[in-house]
């Protein structure tokens, strides 16, 4: 997922430059989908403990027609617009059970790289010979307010995997408010949120036995290592989730096990590191029904109808415009 605005975009250099000189340290996710990232993140998905996409792909199978039917109720035609659609598995169970029913719809996926655009579109064609698709390549916002000037069908954006969570909520109402710009009176937005639940449940899908989300997390190191000419040594690092209920915020940090200098070429600077340092890593927002509720109203949407899984942990909210 890609954390994008319409002004002026930071470099990886920048951004790794500003987090590493500031008190307390931070880096950002955004930047763990290197190849290595983006095959990490898939090893997630599929640990027994990450119950997101298990969650999300239920709702998906088992509610399949209700979301057709409160997409669109007189099979007018429309844009299935997804931001961010990385391997499209969820969206293929709707993109099947549309075409079954004759839908008249175009998939329109949206996304920074041009390579998961492709690896996508190559998918589906093989997938769904029937299905209309048109890729656009670049930001969310930019890209969906060119596509409504030179399109007036409907559209349906969807905006799935719980990748809200990786931003605090007064960036999530940023981002809502950008896109609400950017959609017309009768679109439709489908989010993907994760809820609130026992908080022993959150921190295992974010500290995993296996360690896989531990080497997700030190991998963002051994990037800056090769695109930044950085010295990173990852054993002296080790991976901290924790969980705080109040805030209802997972947050996960790289904690420096010694005191150290790390050097940058690319930056042409050193940094220090104390022993026990922390480098905050990411934020996972879980919400509720009232705070998604408060996040529809503040950036102009409302909130029509919301699908759960049969533990409700999690929840694809339908928005309307208001
Ligand atoms: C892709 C943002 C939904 O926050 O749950 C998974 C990323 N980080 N394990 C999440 C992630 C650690 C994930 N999102």
């Amino acid at each position: 997922m890609q954390i994008s605005s319409a002004t002026k975009q930071n470099t990886f250099a920048d951004d790794v430059l500003r987090g590493l000189s500031a008190t307390p340290k931070f880096l950002s996710s955004k930047y763990f989908y290197d190849d290595e990232g983006s095959r990490l993140f898939q090893q997630i998905m599929n640990l027994p403990e990450y119950y997101l996409t298990k969650a999300e792909f239920e709702i998906f199978s088992n509610q399949t027609g209700e979301i057709y039917e409160s997409f669109t109720k007189q099979n007018e035609t429309f844009n299935l617009i997804e931001l961010g659609a990385g391997d499209g598995s969820k969206t293929s169970l709707l993109v099947d059970y549309f075409l079954k029913h004759n839908a008249r719809f175009t998939y329109v996926p949206i996304d920074i790289s041009a390579e998961a655009l492709h690896f996508l579109t190559k998918k589906f064609k093989v997938q769904f010979p029937k299905l209309s698709i048109q890729t656009e390549q670049g930001d969310y916002f930019q890209t969906l307010k060119t596509f409504q000037r030179k399109n007036d069908k409907r559209k349906i954006v969807l905006f799935l995997g719980s990748n809200i969570g990786n931003f605090s909520q007064e960036q999530a109402c940023n981002f809502f408010c950008q896109l609400r710009a950017a959609m017309n009176e009768t679109d439709l937005l489908f989010v993907g949120f994760d809820l609130q639940k026992d908080p022993r449940t959150i921190l295992r899908a974010y500290d995993d036995s296996q360690g896989v989300t531990a080497a997700f997390n030190l991998n963002l190191l051994t990037r800056i290592n090769r695109e930044l000419g950085a010295n990173f040594n990852t054993q002296d690092f080790s991976h901290y989730a924790g969980y705080h209920p109040i805030e209802a915020a997972a947050r996960s940090f790289l904690i420096s096990r010694k005191s150290q200098t790390v050097r940058i070429e690319s930056l042409e600077k050193s940094f220090e590191f104390a022993a026990w340092e922390p480098i905050f890593m990411e934020i996972s927002q879980k919400y509720n029904l009232a705070m998604i509720n408060e996040l529809a109203d503040a950036s102009g949407f409302q909130v029509a109808k919301n699908f759960y899984d049969s533990r409700n942990f999690y929840t694809n909210s339908l928005w309307k415009i208001i």
